[in-house]
């Protein structure tokens, strides 16, 4: 019976000492166990002699029901703190600042087209697309280049095979729009054209937007007026200057370069002018006769305008953008500028 009180401090020392639940069973094991020692004290028993008996056993009995009593205490302390370490593993600090998220964007060329088609549908045009391989007839037969014109080069146009090949610009469109229309009509046609060119102020494919009007009394006053106005309110300038230089395509006539004053001097002359003043956006004319021919319309009773402008160029000019190869780069530390 000495022994007993020595078993009861060690066993309360040992569940103490641990801190997990495990740990716990194992030292409960060692003492009130099959073979632990306080069971192992109770089977000595029988050997005491009787009147000593009674009185050990329920000294021993009292021992076993205090330490059951700090088994569940220390349980519940120890579940209670595994369930603090695990609060505090898991826990979410919910002030801390987000991480944001990216959104994307439409390309700055993209913004300019639906732009200009928004310009343009505002004054009654549609607009039409076509697809970008294209027949020679509808590249330039259609539109009086001669066979023999360099634009028919392979220095200057990609060819595929066949014969076919990527559009150079987006007038086959409006070749196409014409022999499925009857006039009157206005149409502008926007899209992407490839030439055989590549440096800081080409690349092999951009994006052009011509328009046609075609009726029986359009002159080139309403050429002037319908550019004019649309570039006035592209660039957001009611005052800016636009002006028609004499000049040639095979397709119109008479043909006229486009000029509009420049945006970043006011016309005082800078780099970006090349000290003139003035920016060329586009070429126009009235539609040659032999284009009206090809697409059965009668050159007697019709005739209009068509024009071509490079919104590449326009979307430089109206963002202040100094290099044509950061539009097809996609590098987004440039891209995310315009969202
Ligand atoms: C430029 C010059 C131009 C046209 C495009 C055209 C289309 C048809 C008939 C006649 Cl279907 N002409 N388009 C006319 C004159 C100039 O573009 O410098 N573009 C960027």
């Amino acid at each position: 019976m000495d022994k007993l009180d020595t078993i009861l401090q060690e066993a309360l020392a040992a569940f103490a000492a641990v801190d997990t639940v495990a740990l716990l069973e194992q030292a409960k094991a060692r003492y009130l166990g099959k073979s632990g020692a306080l069971t192992e004290l109770l089977k000595q028993l029988g050997k005491l002699p009787a009147e000593e008996r009674r009185e050990a056993g329920a000294e021993i009995n009292r021992a076993k029901d205090a330490l059951e009593q700090a088994l569940r205490a220390r349980k519940d302390a120890i579940l209670e703190l595994e369930l603090q370490r695990q609060l505090a593993s898991e826990s979410l600090d919910v002030t801390l600042p987000g991480r944001g998220h990216g959104s994307g964007g439409l390309h700055p060329a993209t913004r300019t087209l639906e732009r200009i088609e928004q310009l343009f549908r505002s004054i009654g045009f549609a607009v039409a697309e076509g697809p970008e391989i294209e027949t020679d007839f509808y590249n330039f037969t259609a539109l009086n280049t001669p066979e023999d014109h360099p634009a028919r080069s392979m220095h200057d146009t990609f060819y595929v095979e066949g014969g076919d090949l990527l559009r150079t610009h987006t007038s086959p469109i409006q070749v196409r729009y014409m022999m499925n229309h009857q006039p009157p009509f206005k149409v502008i046609a926007p899209g992407r054209v490839y030439r055989v060119d590549s440096d800081a102020t080409h690349s092999p494919m951009f994006h052009q937007v011509e328009g046609l009007w075609i009726d029986e009394y359009i002159t080139f006053a309403d050429l002037k007026g319908v550019v004019a106005d649309f570039l006035r309110r592209f660039f957001e300038q009611d005052d800016l200057k636009v002006r028609f230089r004499p000049s040639f395509f095979p397709f119109t006539e008479p043909s006229a370069e486009i000029d509009m004053g420049c945006v970043f001097c006011g016309g005082a002359g800078c780099r970006v002018c090349s000290h003139t003043g003035w920016l060329e956006v586009g070429g126009c004319g009235m539609v040659h006769p032999n284009v009206l021919k090809h697409v059965n319309i009668d050159s007697q009773r019709y005739q209009g305008f068509a024009f071509g402008m490079g919104p590449d160029r326009l979307t430089m000019l109206r963002y202040g953008v100094n290099d044509l190869r950061l539009f097809y780069e996609n590098d987004l530390r440039f891209l995310k500028q315009f969202n």
